[in-house]
């Protein structure tokens, strides 16, 4: 029996977000013989996705393990819906994992705009928030923020422009998430073979976004449990279709969001500061005390914001530390399995004698 399970689906190609960057990977043959399928949710040893033909349940091997595959990916199956490759992506949302585990961690992939998203309360924080910008700055992904709960709050125009301050160009805008009429005003993200992705700390309204842009809340279900509070917490990600085109994926709730890899999303994030660096007397100024320093002189005439310097600092520190330990372990991995392939062909050869 196959482990396969068909639904029917009205989708094309280009509405699940299939693009010439995808296309261009397929060689005659496997345009011939292969199925392109969209990744929408990804277990442990088995993935979810949807193609046009509907619904596709694949089981996943060690040459395709689930590590490697993000919620949002393009893959192709075989027509007995083995899993063949992963296409490359065209932007991939990836953090440190959390806890003391040097690995990197898929977030998603091939996500058009990301929708950060807090809450006009005590959620909101600035360097939270620089973080998650740069995070789409690296991925050249589309950020916006949405400043959720702007309905029980007297203050979320100051929030707003809290938020505007932290990037030019940005969009911020505050909703009441749990009004179904948001559906309406995120609609300029949306369009056909968009894809977005919600992210931000637990408790801020992901899930109840999705809610409104699906326009279906016992869609959203089978992906929550209880918590030890009783709310209502989702455990997983995963992507869903908008009502009027487009898919969207939530993302459990992340209590930190640890960058790597990502120098130039920060300083995208911070291009104030590079700008003005960029009239230091020395290359390599480190903007202390350094004679001729632009930015400690843009500082003292109120130019530039000097905790906007110190969080810029902080996150290049920590970046550089997750680089690091990350490419550590990456290369441990990779020396201990050089060192079992020896192990294992020494057996073998003893073997033959
Ligand atoms: N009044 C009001 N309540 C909101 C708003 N957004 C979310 N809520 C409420 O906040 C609570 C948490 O919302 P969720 O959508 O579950 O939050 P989440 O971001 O998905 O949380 P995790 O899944 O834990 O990451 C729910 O009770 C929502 O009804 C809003 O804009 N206004
Ligand atoms: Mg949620």
């Amino acid at each position: 029996m196959r482990n396969i399970d068909i639904a029917i689906s009205n989708y094309s190609l280009a509405e699940l977000g299939f693009s010439a960057h995808f296309l261009s990977q397929l060689s005659l043959e496997e345009l011939e013989l292969l199925i392109p399928i969209r990744v929408i949710e990804v277990q442990r040893d088995r993935l979810t996705a949807i193609g046009e033909s509907g619904h596709v349940d694949v089981l996943l091997t060690a040459a395709n393990p689930s590590g490697d595959i993000a919620v949002g990916d393009w893959m192709l199956i075989d027509s007995d819906h083995r899993p063949v490759r992963t296409l490359s992506p065209k932007s991939s949302l990836r953090r440190r994992a959390a806890g003391t585990d040097a690995s990197a961690q898929l977030i998603a992939n091939n996500v058009d705009t990301l929708f950060v998203v807090t809450s006009c309360n005590a959620d909101f924080n600035e360097a939270r928030l620089e973080r998650y910008l740069a995070l789409a700055k690296e991925a050249e992904v589309d950020a916006v923020v949405l400043l959720t709960k702007a309905d029980i709050s007297d203050t979320a125009s100051e929030f707003q422009a809290k938020a505007e301050k932290l990037m030019e160009h940005l969009i911020v805008l505050t909703l009441n998430a749990t009004d179904p009429t948001v559906a309406e005003e995120l609609k300029p993200w949306c369009g056909s073979g968009q894809t977005i992705a919600l992210v931000g700390s637990s408790g801020v309204g992901k899930t109840t976004l999705l809610n409104a842009l699906t326009g279906d809340s016992l869609a959203t279900q089978d992906i929550r449990e209880d918590d030890a509070k009783g709310r209502h917490t989702t455990t997983s990600r995963s992507m869903r279709s908008i009502i009027n085109g487009g898919w969207v994926i939530d993302t459990p709730g992340m209590r930190a969001l640890r960058l790597f890899d990502n120098a130039e999303g920060i300083d995208a994030v911070f291009d104030e500061i590079i700008e003005a660096a960029a009239s230091c007397r020395f290359a390599d100024c480190l903007h202390q005390n350094e004679p001729g320093c632009a930015v400690q002189a843009a500082i003292s005439q109120g130019a530039l914001d000097a905790e906007r310097l110190e969080r810029w600092r902080k996150l290049q520190r920590e970046d550089m530390y997750n680089s690091e330990s990350i490419a550590e372990a990456r290369k441990r991995d990779k020396q201990f399995g050089k060192m079992v392939n020896k192990v294992m062909s020494d057996k073998q050869r003893n073997k033959g004698h």
